[in-house]
């Protein structure tokens, strides 16, 4: 049988270069060898204040992203979180499994409640909402960029004590890190991961971004004065960062890129960076201003929705069952 991939986005902002090239990307090429189902997680992005207006919005354009960077509705099922109730069912039982103190060691949870004054209980318990949609397809697989790691370990530790406690219902997913790009820094600091909700819009680079906006973000990244086209994360974190984007977009090893940029200078380097990038956008942008305003999208996301809660309710009464919750049934 098929072996069934699950992975999630949150529709907290535009997606960016480093959302496309650590995730997205390799979604397509995957869809052609498993059973796939991808989600637009706004349930997860409500763990921080969200607009409503804005939210809708990022919801419909991250759809139409999924669809115009390749990933085809006839090969995986591609749905919104909260079009299927399963997913906040079992998040809430996932609830009654996690433990406070594994939820607070999260890296992610540290980091986005550092010096907060009011931090949501949703922020606390996101990681098992998360096991959640991984645990309801029987996922055996689930590509994220690196930053995900920690959270695909505590979803593992969460489906083993369940099937221990209460019945062995949940296959244990494996984590699937890119080699190429699993981490793309900041433009403006390039020690901290690129992120689409970063203060700082010059951090970062959307995929619906325009090419002049590109050649300005990157002619702006914060490099070095050596002038030497180097990959050294350590000293060099923003060439390196350069580097690593254009190697992951174009295919070309780094050393290879080293040597054709050697006893040039930043500015042609940042040129050429910039054209790789809008390059490779341009042809995603088209397909997704066809597809924002289409009745297609809806249909998409109608028949998505539908082929997930088949599934999902499944689990769903399986957990129930395990667990004991309401009556019996035949
Ligand atoms: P936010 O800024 O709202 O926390 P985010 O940009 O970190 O969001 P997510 O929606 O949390 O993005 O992540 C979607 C996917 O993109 C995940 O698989 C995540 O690992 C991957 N990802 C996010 N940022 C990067 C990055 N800088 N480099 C590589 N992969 C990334
Ligand atoms: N936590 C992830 C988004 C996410 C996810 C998922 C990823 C929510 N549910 C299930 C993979 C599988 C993030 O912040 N990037």
């Amino acid at each position: 049988m098929m072996k069934t991939i699950f992975s999630g986005i949150q529709p907290s902002g535009t997606i960016t270069l480093g959302n496309y090239i650590g995730a997205l990307r390799q979604f397509v090429e995957l869809q052609e060898d498993y059973d796939c189902f991808f989600c637009i997680v706004d349930e997860h992005a409500i763990t921080v204040q969200q607009d409503r207006l804005e939210l809708r919005k990022n919801i419909r354009s991250l759809a139409a992203l999924y669809v115009a960077v390749g990933l085809d509705p006839s090969k995986a099922t591609l749905f919104i979180q909260s079009e299927v109730p399963a997913h906040a069912q079992a998040g809430w039982m996932l609830q009654c499994v996690a433990y406070i103190g594994e939820l607070e060691r999260m890296t992610q949870f540290k980091d986005k409640s550092a010096g907060k004054e009011a931090v949501t209980a949703g922020l606390l318990t996101y990681p098992p909402l998360m096991a959640a949609d991984i645990l309801l397809y029987g996922t055996d697989l689930v590509p994220v960029g690196e930053d995900q790691k920690q959270h695909l370990e505590l979803t593992r530790d969460l489906a083993e004590r369940f099937n221990r406690k209460y019945n062995n219902i949940f296959t244990i997913p494996e984590v699937r890190i890119p080699k190429e790009g699993a981490r793309v820094m900041s433009l403006q600091e390039p020690m901290k991961k690129m992120s689409k909700s970063d203060s700082n819009q010059k951090a970062f680079i959307t995929l619906l971004d325009e090419p002049k906006q590109i050649e300005k973000k990157i002619k702006s990244a914060v490099t070095d004065s050596e002038g030497i086209v180097k990959y050294d994360k350590e000293n060099k974190p923003g060439v390196s960062n350069l580097l690593s984007i254009y190697s992951a977009l174009e295919g070309i090893p780094v050393a290879d890129l080293e040597q054709q940029f050697s006893g040039k200078g930043y500015g042609d380097f940042k040129q050429a960076a910039a054209d790789v990038v809008i390059k490779h956008l341009a042809p995603i942008q088209e397909r997704y201003y066809e597809l924002i305003d289409s009745e297609e999208l809806d249909q998409i996301l109608d028949e998505g929705a539908q082929k997930a809660r088949r599934r999902a309710e499944k689990m769903v009464k399986k957990m129930e069952n395990a667990m004991g919750l309401g009556r019996k049934r035949k």
